[in-house]
């Protein structure tokens, strides 16, 4: 049985989220509002069908994707940098690799316990963040 991140995900924590914003070139006033965000994750997750929202009090994304298809991901609210988008397993986690103008781009989202994790990366810049199972 795979792993299921069904589910509503809220924020615990980040670390160098700000190191990230940077590297995505995201300006000051933004990142200052960003950095303050606890946002929610909405996960839903049928075989290899996922839909992932992330909403804040400032603004919104959502995704969704199959296993192992590329997609044209708009980054509309974030960067606005479009990129091709393919997410696959690596045995437990999602792995998504962002492809586009900035290098190293991708995140991965894994599950420990009732804490779902995410790790965020751009060029030379990581950051993780922590939510909880609501
Ligand atoms: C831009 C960078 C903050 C900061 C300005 C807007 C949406 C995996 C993946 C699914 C993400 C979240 C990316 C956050 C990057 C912010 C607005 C924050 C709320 O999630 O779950 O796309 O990539």
């Amino acid at each position: 049985m795979p792993v299921d991140f069904s589910g509503t995900w809220n924020f615990v924590s980040s670390d160098n989220f700000e190191g990230y914003m940077l590297a995505l070139g995201i300006d000051f006033a933004t990142r200052k509002i960003a950095k303050l965000l606890k946002p929610k994750k909405v996960i839903e997750q049928d075989g290899d069908s996922f839909s992932i929202h992330t909403t804040s009090t400032f603004r919104n994304y959502s995704v969704q994707f199959k296993i192992g298809e590329e997609f044209e991901e708009d980054n509309k609210g974030l960067d606005n940098r479009k990129c091709k988008s393919v997410v696959t397993w690596d045995g437990d986690k999602l792995v998504c690799v962002q492809t586009g103008e900035k290098k190293n781009r991708g995140w991965s989202h894994w599950i420990e316990g009732d804490e779902l994790y995410l790790e965020l990366r751009c060029e030379d810049q990581v950051s993780q963040q922590v939510f909880k199972r609501a």
